[in-house]
């Protein structure tokens, strides 16, 4: 993992720097779409509702180190807040303090070591959200809710903010709504929510827990018009960052050295980071789905696939190209990536408004099973065989998290973004792993000779798009996929 980071156990004085100077590009556009988001959320909440999510943890890199902070997507998409310690809380009944942070007390030495803690007033200017509680305080508010004591309150004053909920809990129809979708792992630490879930339970019946995963993921499924910016420009920058590994990609190198060309571009462009580790393989190593130690020396005749993409602003694509270091296909070569490019289009044709992703799927799925055979790598279109040699899905949403949150049963609309992304491995040993039957075996044998042709090939071509109201946008468009274009690409290039 490259996570690591420099200067000690947070990067929050980092994520501080990120989260202002998009304050400033932004205006208060991302403002006011994160307070129509809050707002599309709380209308399916309803009144009834008291709606709460955690930041992310922080993770150990090595002993006092830790990982680069990587928010909660769910918590980012409501708050825009990159910073730790931090809760949202949603109360949709309420009159006037409907939106509600918790943002970690101010603290001198651990700001002079770790960086700058954002004031409430700094918390109201990035999220849009008004009112801005400490951290500290965030315990006894819930206790007071729950107990239908208005927080804060002073004494003799009578406080009818809460009176919606407060009736919701008199009435026993109160719902405490919670993000469950991150589950622990046995020996993990207990999330805040399960601790909170269980305080409900056990103390104030008058709450349902309930869980909210759905609504929120359902909504960050349909981007908005702002998020759709700012995926536009970061899968522009990793499609940038293609070009400059394919330039940087020669027989010789090694896979590292392309890696670094295509980060470069990441950092020089403000993308702070990957949206997920580089996959960057070179000859066999091309058939490895997520191949991710980069240190092999490419050789002369190879193919090498890149699958990379930066995270910009919180969004991430996710590009896939598969060249020759040397600049030109060879035949066997050229036959796979004609295959995968041909399924690639059949895909995309199926990628419309109404239409599911398993009619993507399937559309690519049809032309892969006949161009096999027609290669004689399957001796059956109508079973499985192909599966041997295309061995995943092809199609899911991108935006925050790079494998996009959303239900794939959802008919296509505009406004979601996904990738069409056909691949082609070619690893004998995937024919000696084959279950021991007769139809397996004369399989096997029929196609043998085939695969001695294309072994060691692994093509994936990956591209990610937008459904816009009038029809699908590439947005990817920025580093060449056509098998000609690549060639030409790669043979402009100077060492
Ligand atoms: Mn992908």
């Amino acid at each position: 993992m490259r996570q690591l980071k420099m200067f000690g156990t947070s990067s929050l004085a980092l994520a501080v720097l990120l989260a202002c100077a998009s304050v400033v590009a932004a205006g208060g556009e991302l403002q006011d779409d994160l307070k129509a988001r809050r707002e599309r959320l709380m209308a399916k909440l309803g009144p009834d509702a008291l709606f709460v999510q955690w930041s992310a943890p922080t993770r150990v890199y090595s002993r006092d180190v830790d990982y680069e902070y990587r928010q909660d997507s769910d918590l980012l998409y409501l708050t825009g807040l990159d910073q730790e310690d931090t809760i949202l809380v949603l109360m949709p009944g309420n009159q006037a303090k409907r939106e509600i942070l918790f943002v970690s007390d101010a603290d001198p030495k651990r700001e002079h070591r770790e960086g700058h803690l954002l004031s409430a007033e700094e918390a109201t200017a990035r999220s849009g959200i008004a009112t801005v509680f400490k951290r500290s305080e965030f315990d006894g508010f819930f206790r007071a809710i729950m107990n239908r004591r208005a927080f804060r309150a002073r004494s003799g004053e009578i406080d009818t903010e809460y009176d919606a909920f407060f009736a919701a809990l008199a009435e026993s129809r109160a719902k405490l709504a919670l993000l469950f979708d991150a589950r622990p792992g046995l020996h993990d630490e207990l999330p805040p929510i399960y601790e909170l879930a269980r305080q409900a339970r056990d103390r104030y019946p008058d709450a349902r827990v309930v869980d909210a995963t759905t609504l929120v993921h359902g909504l960050r499924q349909v981007k908005t018009a702002y998020e759709r910016q700012l995926l536009a420009k970061s899968v522009a920058i990793s499609a940038d960052a293609h070009v400059a590994g394919m330039k940087a990609a020669f027989a010789g190198r090694y896979e590292y050295e392309v890696e670094a060309a295509i980060e470069a571009v990441y950092l020089k462009s403000g993308a702070m980071s990957w949206g997920y580790p580089s996959i960057v393989g070179g000859g066999p190593n091309a058939t490895i789905l997520h191949y991710g130690k980069s240190e092999r020396k490419l050789l002369p005749g190879e193919l090498l696939l890149v699958d990379a993409a930066g995270n910009y602003q919180g969004q991430t694509g996710d590009i896939t190209r598969t060249y020759p270091v040397d600049g030109a296909f060879s035949v066997v070569q050229k036959d796979i990536y004609r295959l995968v490019f041909a399924a690639q289009e059949a895909g995309l044709k199926a990628a419309v408004v109404g239409n599911r992703t398993v009619d993507v799927e399937k559309a690519a799925a049809a032309v892969i099973k006949e161009g096999l055979l027609k290669l004689g790598l399957i001796t059956d279109a109508s079973g499985d065989q192909y599966r041997t040699w295309y061995t995943h899905g092809i199609c899911h949403w991108i935006g925050l998290d790079v494998h996009d949150v959303g239900d794939y049963r959802r008919p296509l609309e505009a406004g979601m973004t996904f990738v069409v992304e056909p691949g082609l491995y070619i690893r004998p040993e995937s024919l000696d792993n084959l279950a021991k039957t007769p139809e397996n075996d004369k399989f096997a044998a029929a196609v043998r000779p085939a695969v001695e042709k294309y072994k060691g090939i692994g093509v994936r071509i990956e591209d990610s798009f937008l459904l816009s109201e009038t029809g699908l946008v590439r947005l990817s468009t920025g580093v060449p996929r056509a098998l000609e274009e690549v060639e030409a690409l790669l043979q402009a290039r100077q060492r």
